[in-house]
């Protein structure tokens, strides 16, 4: 039978691999002036979703934010942005943020 230290060593252990293992997911709000009608809500929303490295976001129609949350290892605010820039929107940063 395993002894309480030993039970509690690998506790120690597995918890130490989930933090390694955790992803470096940030949160970048934009504001994006184009996004003016429901279209062009329906425009963001079908183009962004296919971001490599998006997790999730979100659009708000009469604040014209888009808010996304989205794998630092694997995309950047930049490459998100070149992302709106091909249906020639420009998204501008108003906050970015690690998630905890
Ligand atoms: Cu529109």
């Amino acid at each position: 039978m395993m002894s309480k230290k030993l039970i509690m060593l690998f506790a120690v252990l597995f918890l130490s691999i989930g933090t390694m293992m955790a992803k470096d997911l940030r949160t970048v709000v934009f504001k994006v002036e184009q996004m003016t009608c429901q279209n062009c809500e329906k425009k963001v929303k079908d183009n962004i979703r296919f971001e490599k490295g998006l997790k999730k976001f979100t659009t708000d129609l009469k604040t014209k934010i888009v808010t996304i949350t989205y794998d630092a290892e694997k995309t950047n605010i930049e490459q998100l942005q070149a992302g709106f820039r091909k249906f020639k929107y420009e998204a501008v940063v108003v906050e970015d943020k690690k998630e905890e």
